[in-house]
């Protein structure tokens, strides 16, 4: 008789605990999409921002597109792929001196991006007259709004 109770005691502790195990696994995931890009905000590294790519130069949990510490853009011009792009960091508000910061990583699409960056104004530059930036002459300031 004591064994049965011991057993049954057992019994129902391991259902109490298999209920609370499952509560706790009960994960919502937000699966809205505001941004239209076809990624559901749980798995979306800028929920408020159109990126169905997900490019994240630097790594960390945040997109290109709403990282404030993330330089990003496209060029066109005939030869995209292998593109040097300078990134300098520039002594004052219009960039009267400048220092390398970055060398921006580029695909054969024209999307280049630099990311991880300190706060300050910023100059992208092409190594070649060939290509147009987007934006255009763009000095960035550091962090993004
Ligand atoms: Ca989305
Ligand atoms: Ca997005
Ligand atoms: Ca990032």
């Amino acid at each position: 008789m004591k064994k049965t109770l011991i057993t049954l005691c057992l019994f129902f502790m391991m259902v109490t605990v298999a209920q609370a195990i499952s509560i706790n696994f009960a994960v919502d995931y937000d699966r809205t999409d505001v941004d239209e890009d076809s990624i559901p905000a749980y798995l979306d590294n800028c929920p408020d921002s159109p990126n169905p790519l997900q490019a994240n130069v630097d790594g960390d949990a945040i997109g290109d597109v709403c990282d404030e510490d993330t330089i990003y853009g496209y060029v066109s011009g005939e030869f995209k792929e292998g593109l040097a792009i300078s990134v300098s960091l520039c002594s004052d508000s219009v960039c009267t001196g400048k220092a390398f910061a970055a060398e921006p990583t580029t695909d054969d699409n024209g999307y280049y991006a630099a990311g991880n960056l300190s706060d300050g104004h910023f100059i992208v530059e092409p190594q070649s007259d060939l290509y147009v930036f987007y934006p255009t002459n763009a000095i960035v300031v550091i962090p993004n709004e």
